[in-house]
């Protein structure tokens, strides 16, 4: 049997990442399953829900960093069986948003190389789509500045670190082409969905490998 691809989204905050992984899960259906991270319901994503709705909650950079690691580590057999036996498996945020979140604070010594490490052996993604607007954007949309993060300096940092992380990705040779931008300013919903079906289809389409890969950094 062929495997599921595993297709991930990121982007900042209010960039229609939750919009865009609904309408290709329907896409894919029945044959796909989507996972929206931090995955709140688990005994870990509780205390990640509390630490992003409660701003008074303090816990160190460290700590809260490895606790979104952690999180993705609670699904990760999921996610594997699911790509085994033939699903697959759409991911709204992932190992891209806890690298790029937590660099954003710069906290000593907690950079990019450290804040890849824990993610280190979690399933690969076959492909990673980059929703990104022009500046600020995403702040005019409905509950920006409801949670911990959604602030627009603290933003414009977490933008540059993701730029940065998928430069580097780039340059190393294993993942090369992995990872698409697309620049949402001015597009509708649904003209951002046909320039995502465009970069899925053929994805979904082609034969693959048996198995899926695992991220090495
Ligand atoms: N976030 C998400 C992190 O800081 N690290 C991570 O590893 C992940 C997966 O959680 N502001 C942050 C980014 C968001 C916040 O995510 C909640 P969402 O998609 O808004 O529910
Ligand atoms: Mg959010």
């Amino acid at each position: 049997m062929n495997r599921g691809r595993l297709v991930l989204f990121e982007g900042l905050d209010r960039t229609g990442k939750t919009t865009q992984s609904n309408i290709l899960l329907e896409r894919l259906k029945p044959n796909a399953t989507l996972i929206k991270f931090p995955e709140r319901s688990t005994e870990i994503g509780a205390v990640i829900d509390r630490y992003l709705k409660d701003k008074t909650f303090e816990l160190p950079d460290q700590a809260v960093h490895l606790l979104f690691s952690a999180n993705r580590w609670e699904m990760a057999e999921r996610i594997k069986q699911l790509l085994l036996q033939g699903t697959h498996v759409v991911l709204d945020r992932y190992v891209y948003s806890g690298v790029a979140y937590s660099a954003a604070k710069h906290t000593d010594r907690m950079d990019r190389t450290w804040c890849l490490q824990p993610d280190r052996g979690l399933p690969r993604p076959d492909l990673t789509i980059f929703l990104t607007s022009d500046d600020a954007e995403n702040e005019l949309r409905a509950g920006f500045g409801e949670e911990r993060y959604e602030k627009s300096e603290f933003q414009q940092e977490v933008k540059r670190q993701f730029v940065e992380v998928f430069k580097a990705l780039e340059d190393s040779s294993h993942e090369e082409k992995l990872v698409h931008v697309v620049n949402v300013t001015g597009k509708s919903v649904e003209e951002v969905a046909k320039v995502v079906w465009d970069l899925v289809e053929p994805v979904v389409t082609l034969p693959t490998d048996s198995t899926y890969s695992e991220l090495l950094y």
